[in-house]
């Protein structure tokens, strides 16, 4: 059996409130699956909501990237669940000193064909996603998650 190969590359650069910053890789692999690695730091220690959003629009700042990634029509959720939007990633993780190290591996989140993740947004919020099961209004829909912190948006990067 061959090992999976990296079919696309994106990138995005996060930036938003106060000092947060970060760098995220995206690879597409053979296999279907999309790694998403990297790091954000100035961030509040803790959980933080961290999904693909539809739009790579920030014209109004995060704000303007629109609702959670959601080609299937689909509550919110979290990454494991069947139920869950395509964009939907869980949380990650701040350290005391701010800085999350992210690794997750994901099939929803291709970066080629009809539901694909480029030009679209990458957000980290400022609270936890509840993963739909908080029992809040929002739960259901954005995991109550809070504000934008920070977000960028993904785009193509040099050819593997
Ligand atoms: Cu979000
Ligand atoms: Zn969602």
């Amino acid at each position: 059996m061959e090992a999976a190969k990296v079919t696309v590359k994106a990138v995005a650069l996060i930036a938003g409130d106060n000092n947060v910053r970060g760098s995220l890789q995206f690879l597409q692999n053979s296999d279907g699956f999309t790694h998403v690695k990297g790091r954000i730091t100035g961030l509040s220690p803790g959980l933080h909501g961290f999904h693909i959003h539809a739009l790579g629009d920030t014209t109004n700042g995060c704000n303007s990237t629109g609702p959670h990634f959601n080609p299937l029509k689909k509550d919110h959720g979290a990454r494991t669940d069947d139920e869950r939007h395509a964009g939907d990633l869980g949380n990650i993780v701040a350290g005391p000193d701010g800085v999350a190290d992210v690794s997750i591996t994901d099939r929803q989140i291709p970066l080629s064909g009809l539901h694909s993740i480029l030009g679209r947004a990458v957000v980290v919020h400022a609270d936890p996603d509840d993963l739909g099961r908080g029992g809040h209004e929002l739960s259901k829909s954005t995991g109550n998650a809070g504000a934008r912190v920070g977000c960028g948006i993904i785009g193509l990067q040099s050819s593997v």
